[in-house]
């Protein structure tokens, strides 16, 4: 029986691989065939163990799952940072220093040191994205949540992007999530084209490949331009809150493979809310605020669940047209993303120096970013750092073989006015940014991409 939230194969905390081989259960779905198909308390669901977590219809058969030998070769993690004694204790006591400060004594991010002594998921370029157990912060220790907690925001103040091992979805819940992604995605165009996105202040429903060109750019016609040079290679299917009175989902038909598909993409949607919002309780805790202080702001759930394929597509692309990218760079736009991939690869992040950097995929992760939202809200103490979708790093073949990740992207509630928050700025001039409204902000953002 794998183990619910993905640990086998995972590196342990030193960084080192507990398993030979692995890949993910979904990509093992697609490639085999398969076809079959709350604000965090401490009562939360991530309190219990995985089986209780999973309801039957969503555990997976034995013969939903495979062997091992169908599975590709294990990723390389990074070892913890090391640094010499008495960096350590430097960096230590600026560690220290900065807890201690009072709120409005607080350093910008670009004074903040990497975490220490955390194994690291990325480390290149002077990027290090740092590999987190969420376990420690969900059942740990009050002195290991506070330590957690400490290292979540540490990362999102230095790399903008963490990796956390041993999170609260379950490995049968996501790999069956991504199955019927692939269901989805596996339907006639016209079907699609039928429930296709609207506008942004729905933002539901899906756009086919080429629609949506993500990027930093704001302008309408720059973006035209860049979509004309070097379209996205992907289609997408995004679904917002399913008790939104004003937007409805437009649900695929409960026929055939995709019955059963609301109802399971609603559970996941609701599984990644309670994230959102214990990952904010997390922040909250970090920045000396309290972790209750977000729990008004993240309860509605205004978030974006969205799949994401990325067709299978043929290399030369890639060679005839430099500038050709799965999907753009981009930083997102809202609280912070969850997200979840195969084990393709491509995705890359923006290191300090401007290299893209590789953010390989390691099974039983998620990867979560801070978005440009919370950027602000922090005063730019936490980064929103830009990333994008290239072509996979096995650049062998004619064909790459397709790519399926699920973003969630999450949001402060739509209603929220998004003021500086305490403890970011010393005086009123210190505030970079006027308060803002949540879902125009939103809506703003998402008008220049489609
Ligand atoms: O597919 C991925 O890995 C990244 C997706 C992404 O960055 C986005 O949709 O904004």
């Amino acid at each position: 029986m794998r183990k619910a939230s993905g640990s086998e194969g995972l590196p342990t905390t030193d960084g080192l691989p507990s398993h030979p081989v692995w890949m993910p259960l979904a990509s093992l779905a697609w490639e085999g065939k398969v076809r079959q198909r709350g604000v965090g308390s401490s009562s939360t669901p991530q309190h219990r163990s995985s089986s209780q977590r999973l309801s039957s219809s969503q555990r997976l058969s034995s013969s939903q799952r495979l062997s091992s030998s169908q599975v590709s070769p294990p990723l390389s993690v990074s070892p913890p940072l090391s640094v010499s004694p008495p960096l350590r204790s430097l960096l230590l006591s600026a560690s220290l220093l900065l807890s201690g400060l009072s709120s409005s004594q607080r350093l910008s991010s670009s004074q903040v040191s990497p975490p220490l002594s955390m194994a690291a998921a990325v480390s290149k370029e002077g990027l290090v994205i740092p590999l987190i157990d969420y376990a420690k912060f969900v059942d740990g220790t009050p002195s290991e949540r506070a330590a957690t907690a400490d290292s979540i925001l540490k990362g999102f103040q230095t790399a903008g992007f963490i990796y956390l091992k041993n999170h609260s979805i379950p490995a049968d819940v996501l790999a069956h999530t991504f199955a019927r992604s692939a269901d989805f995605f596996d339907q006639p165009l016209d079907d699609k084209l039928k429930l296709g996105w609207t506008t942004a202040a729905a933002n539901r429903g899906y756009s086919s490949p080429g629609r949506e060109k993500v990027t930093q750019l704001k302008d309408g016609k720059d973006v035209d331009n860049l979509r004309n040079a070097a379209p996205d290679l992907k289609e997408s299917y995004e679904m917002g809150r399913d008790s939104n009175a004003q937007f409805a989902n437009p649900w695929p038909g409960e026929e055939g493979k995709l019955k059963g598909f609301r109802a399971d993409m609603k559970d996941f949607f609701d599984r990644c809310k309670s994230m959102h919002q214990e990952v904010m309780r997390a922040i909250g805790l970090g920045m000396g605020l309290g972790e209750d202080f977000f729990n008004t702001f993240v309860d509605v759930g205004d978030n974006t669940l969205r799949l994401l394929h990325y067709p299978a597509v043929k290399a030369d692309v890639f060679r005839i047209n430099p500038g050709q990218v799965r999907a753009g760079e981009h930083s997102d736009y809202g609280s912070i993303t969850l997200l979840f991939q195969d084990s393709r690869g491509g995705l890359q992040v923006k290191s300090p120096t401007g290299h893209f950097v590789d953010a390989t995929p390691i099974e039983g992760t998620v990867v979560v970013n801070a978005g440009d939202l919370l950027a602000r809200w922090s005063n730019d103490t936490i980064k929103s750092t830009v990333h994008r979708v290239v072509e996979p790093p096995q650049k062998e073949g004619v064909e790459y073989p397709p790519r399926y990740s699920i973003a969630y992207f999450c949001n402060p509630n739509f209603a929220c006015h998004i003021e500086t928050l305490p403890g970011t700025y010393a005086s009123e001039a210190e505030k970079k940014y006027e308060g803002i409204n949540s879902g125009q902000y939103l809506i703003q953002r998402l008008t220049a991409t489609y």
